[in-house]
């Protein structure tokens, strides 16, 4: 078995709390279908179904005072960042206790005091902003580093070339994570990338490019470790890809009919909770008792939250004045 001495290094607890983020994202994301489905939710969502790993192993690997920066697909890194179900919720149901006081909406949860700077919808719309966090670290001589998420549609915009040379000519403490779930919408990567590797694109800026395994929670999280440790002491960037893929659709609007039966069948037997499950029986960590205890209470914690956010008040017109740029206080 792959990783068998890391395995036991990293223990029962903390491969335990691997295997809870992952499924909170899950179910967190399977509630909010349901919802959709019986027309109890407003808006639109991305969602994060089948890319769990990628958000915990690399969010497992930071600091407190590290920040992260999400995309239009925020949820599983918000959930992995530590942002709880109720402020979650609530930002969905457009109440005054989310995380953006109701005003974001799903494409822009975050919460600076938890690590995360609310996410941009704008694909690669977060990459210069990270190379200018990492730049202030830098600057200011904190050991923090500045992790960017995007997905392989991200990749080809012109502020992805633009952030990652800046970031390696400053050598500043930031990661790149491209998620790539081989489509961008409903376009496979192929008509869109001559390239297999996305991280072979870091070599032109002279950064180094590392490509994991984004269906293994265990792989993902060492391979960040690494990357993370570099920059904090001063190794600079890195730009590390995570093969994955999703198992909906781009939004709750879409069917998913674009992707071949086949191709969903093989990624689905690549289940990166069902993966973690196996390797933990097989290794005498945890048993079906341990799953099903942390199943049972990520449950309750979900209909708690729906209470929570359909109590709460809605913002009052008034509201639309608060929070402006020029009244804010950044956390430092
Ligand atoms: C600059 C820009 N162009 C187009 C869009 C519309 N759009 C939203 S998500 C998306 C696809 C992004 O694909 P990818 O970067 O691979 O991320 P994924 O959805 O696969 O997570 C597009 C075209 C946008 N939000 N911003
Ligand atoms: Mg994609």
């Amino acid at each position: 078995m792959k990783y068998k001495k890391e395995i036991k290094e990293l223990g029962k607890e903390k491969l335990l709390t691997f295997y809870r983020k992952m499924v909170e994202i899950r179910s967190f994301e399977e509630r909010i279908r349901f919802l959709f489905l019986e027309g109890k939710m407003p808006g639109t969502v991305h969602q994060y179904i089948g890319q769990e790993a990628c958000a915990v192993g690399v969010c497992s690997a930071l600091d407190d005072d590290d920040v992260i920066a999400s995309t239009h697909r925020p949820h599983g890194h918000a959930i992995a960042r530590g942002l709880s179900f109720n402020e979650l919720m609530a930002e969905l149901y457009g109440k005054t206790t989310g995380c953006c006081k109701g005003k974001g909406g799903s494409m822009h949860f975050g919460n600076l005091e938890k690590g995360m700077l609310p996410a941009i919808a704008i694909v690669g719309g977060n990459l210069p902003i990270v190379v200018g966090m990492a730049l202030s670290f830098k600057l200011r001589k904190q050991k923090r580093v500045a992790v960017s998420f995007f997905g392989d549609g991200a990749s080809n915009e012109g502020s992805f070339h633009e952030s990652l040379n800046m970031a390696a000519v400053f050598n500043v403490p930031s990661v790149f994570i491209c998620e790539n779930n081989l489509y961008g919408a409903s376009t496979n990567i192929g008509k869109m990338l001559k390239i297999e590797n996305i991280a072979d694109r870091a070599q032109s800026y002279g950064m180094e490019g590392m490509i994991g395994d984004g269906m293994d929670v265990i792989d993902v999280y060492l391979n960040a470790k690494k990357v993370i440790d570099k920059a904090r002491k001063g190794g600079g960037p890195t730009l590390l890809e995570l093969k994955t893929f999703r198992y909906c659709g781009h939004s709750r609007r879409d069917p998913c009919n674009y992707i071949p039966k086949k191709e969903m069948e093989s990624w689905l037997k690549k289940d990166p909770i069902k993966g973690l499950k196996k390797v933990l029986i097989k290794e005498n960590i945890a048993d079906i008792d341990d799953f099903k205890k942390i199943d049972t209470e990520i449950e309750k914690e979900l209909d708690e939250s729906l209470v929570f956010a359909h109590e709460s008040p809605e913002p009052k017109p008034e509201d639309t004045f608060e929070d402006l740029y020029n009244s804010m206080e950044v956390p430092r």
